[in-house]
This record gives structure tokens, sequence and C-alpha cells, in this order.
């Protein structure tokens, strides 16, 4: 077998101190945190797409990267050779997991039969690279969003026919995913949501998502897939408007359509800040929902109104994450997928390893920060204190365990016109926060 990184050798830990660039500086693998070591606390996952399959071109210019496995003519050879620099890759930087979409790994035909029979002959040789190298597969999906046919959406399309078609790859990302051992399965509803209401029945659309992902809990059923089910928000792009906006607007409707059983939340912080929120607030809600799937490891830059997918590098926002999935108890059967693509300018391959070196350290120092200031428990600590009289006052007892009314409330108020408020301290608390961080 070809190696594509020569010059590259296993990524080692080495310290805050090291200068080498291809070494961690906070990553250690084994180092235990709590309970667990830091690689099951992070469970870190290459993305196919961005790291082995993209050129780096953008609606201005052409593709940049230096990717010699895709030089190959024959797209089925390509796809070969793809998979054995992904995984030299992946072994070589240490992590555990992957993802893909269905058409990241194995080029699509000229017919449905022709596009799964090229998935069948590329499938078994990600098998044996998986077995080989004991790296797993995080989650599958289906990309719904590329291709022209689904130019008004996959499931949410007005025509029944691109519904069937969206189906058919969903059943057979769904089969792959489940022979590949896959821990979770991804929808991603790039499409699913609409460009203008003068021509948009949105209550039927979003009724057909709905029919869409019961198919495909019964169809999990049947092939046994055990695997969680996870969706992944994100307000626009490429539609003006969709309908997975952000993680309070998909509980809505997996409420509405009875799914919230089946389906957990693939929360990606790039699509938090595009959504009008940060990271840690699309934790938060997706945690206290019971619904904190899977984390989409990436960044973006608030100055760009788009989805940059940049690695992650931004410490205090990977500290404030990692404290929601510590208070979650880890994110279960999901990781931390590196959604996220070098520059365009950061060609070279070696680019790759700078850029999941970086995202590595700055979730692994944000782990051991978080852990710190949760066991200290200064935060924790000033919230309960914040909403005490709702515990130490009988009034808020009252109110907490539903033993009182609008008349006992309107009575104690009259007497009692001289409210007395705490400070909300934010100030203090930001620069506490810097503290663990700075030490
Ligand atoms: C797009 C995006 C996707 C999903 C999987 O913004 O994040 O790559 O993660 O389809
Ligand atoms: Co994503």
């Amino acid at each position: 077998m070809k190696e594509y990184f020569k010059d590259v050798s296993k990524i080692e830990y080495e310290g805050a101190k090291s200068g080498n660039p291809l070494a961690f500086k906070y990553y250690n693998p084994e180092e235990i945190v709590g309970n667990k070591t830091m690689a099951d606390h992070l469970r870190f996952s290459v993305a196919y797409w961005h790291t082995f399959t993209e050129d780096g071109s953008d609606p201005f210019g052409a593709g940049t990267m230096q990717r010699p496995w895709n030089k190959i003519m024959d797209p089925l050879d390509k796809a070969r050779i793809r998979a054995e620099a992904a995984f030299e890759f992946m072994e070589k930087l240490g992590v555990d997991y992957f993802c893909f979409h269905d058409r990241d790994i194995a080029p699509e035909g000229d017919t449905l039969l022709e596009t799964n029979k090229n998935l069948e002959q590329i499938v078994p040789l990600i098998s044996d690279l998986m077995d080989e190298t004991g790296i797993d597969l995080l989650w599958g999906t289906a990309n719904l969003f590329t291709h022209p046919r689904f130019v008004h959406g996959a499931a949410t399309a007005p025509n029944a026919d691109v519904f069937a078609y969206a189906s058919a790859q969903v059943k057979k990302a769904l089969d792959i995913t489940n022979q590949l051992g896959g821990e979770n399965y991804v929808f991603w509803g790039g499409r699913e949501g609409y460009e203008t209401l003068l021509n948009t029945d949105m209550e039927f659309e979003q009724d057909n998502l709905a029919r869409f992902f019961e198919m495909a809990v019964d169809y999990a059923e049947k092939i046994g897939f055990e695997g969680q089910f996870l969706i992944e928000p994100k307000p626009k792009e490429p539609t003006k408007h969709q309908y997975d906006f952000d993680a309070a607007a998909v509980l809505s409707f997996l409420e509405k359509y009875d799914l919230k059983d089946n389906f957990k939340l693939n929360i990606e912080a790039n699509h938090a800040t595009l959504a009008g929120h940060n990271f840690q607030h699309e934790l938060y809600i997706a945690r206290i929902n019971d619904a904190l799937g899977s984390v989409d490891a990436n960044q973006g830059d608030k100055l760009l109104g788009w989805d940059t997918d940049q690695f992650p590098t931004n410490i205090y926002s990977t500290t404030l994450g990692m404290y929601e999935i510590l208070k979650n108890d880890g994110l279960g059967s999901g990781g931390l997928n590196f959604d996220a693509k070098v520059r365009r300018a950061s060609f070279k391959p070696v680019d790759l390893f700078y850029g999941h070196i970086a995202g590595m350290d700055t979730f692994a120092r944000g782990l051991k920060t978080a852990y710190k200031i949760l066991q200290d428990g200064f935060l924790e600590d000033f919230v309960e204190e914040r909403y005490s009289s709702y515990y130490e006052e009988e009034i808020g007892q009252k109110i907490v365990n539903g033993d009182t009314d609008l008349e006992e409330l309107a009575t104690y108020a009259l007497d009692n016109d001289d409210i007395e408020n705490s400070s909300g301290c934010q100030e203090l608390l930001e620069a506490k926060i810097n503290q663990y961080l700075l030490e």
C-alpha cells in the first residue's frame, strides 16, 4: 500500500512546552480526567468529506488542495485509493472514529443501481481498513443535497419521485452504516426548507419530513440497526430557511410528530452561531431535553455570514462546550466529529494534520478546564444560590410545587413591596473563568 503522508509519523503527546507542530500539546489520550480517559471523553472523529474528498474550490475559484489520492482518473480506483489514504491519515492522527456521506466514499453512477453497486465495491474495503486499524464508524449519512435532483429538497421536495429517490438513498445508507457497525446515523436537511413561501406548502413539507423519519425508524428496526438517529440543526445555507433551524425547532418538531424517543441531536458549533446562538446554548438546550447525541466540532467567523467550518481553536467556546458535555455525562454513542476544513490557502497535505491537532488540543484543554470548573463547583454554586428563594423560602417552594395560585401570590405581593434583588455578577464570573483558562 502506498504511503501518502510519508513525512509524518504517529502523532504523540509531548506536552504544552513542545515546539513540535506535529505533536499534541494538550491531548493525551490515556490521561484520566475524572472517571475516564481523554480519548473516551472526547471520542474524536474525522469527516471524510472535508478531509479526503473535497478539493478546496469555492464559488470564485478552482480547487487548491494537494490531494495526490484524488488524482486517479478511474472513479472507483480513486475511491479505493482515497480510502487507503484516509485510514493512513486517521491512524497516524490517532482518532478512533470517522464519519461519511454515502457519496463521499463511492462515486455516483449513471443509475441508482450502478451507484449502489459502486458502494458495494468500496464498503468491504472500508470494512477491512476498519478492522486493520481499529477505527470505527461514528456515523453515516446520505448526501441528499448535491445532485440537481434535490433542487427543491429531498423529503420535503414537492415531487413524490424525489421523495422516493431520497428514501432509496437513505435505505442504502442505513444498510451500509449498519454493515460497518456505525454507532449513529445522521440526518442533516441541507435542502429541507424553502426559498420563498410563495410557492411552498410548509405544513405539507413538514408532514412529509416526519413521514420520512418514521420510515427510517421502521427500516432500522427491520434490519436490526441499533445505532442512534441524530438530526443536525442548521438555520440556513443552502436554503434560505431550513426546517431544522436550531435545537429548539427540531425538538418541537419531534414532539409534534411523536418522534422524540427515536432521535437525538447532532449539535454543530458553526450552525449554532448561524442561528444567532452560541455553541454552549445549543448544547444546553439539547442536554436539558435529554437529546444531546453528538457534536460537529468546528467554528465559524462572526465577520462572515456563512458556514466557514473552521477547525475549532477558540478555547473559550470549547471549554463551555465541554462543560455542557460533562454535565450531560458525556455523549453516549456520539463523539466530537471535526466537520471542519482547512482554509483554501492551507493546501498542503500536512495542513490536515495541523488543523486536526489544533482542534484536538483545543477540545482537550477545554475538557480539563471544564472539569476543573465543575469540580470546584463555583458556577453551579453561584447559579444555585441565585435561585435559592424557590427552595429556601416558603413562597418559592409553593410556586415550584404547584401549591399556590394567582390569588395567593397577589396577596403575598401586595404585602411585599420592597423586593430585594441580588447582583448577577456577570463580570465577576467572566473574570473567574479567565483565571481557570489562564492558570
Ligand atoms: C453541512 C453539514 C453537513 C452535515 C452532514 O453544513 O454540517 O456536512 O454534518 O451532512
Ligand atoms: Co455538520
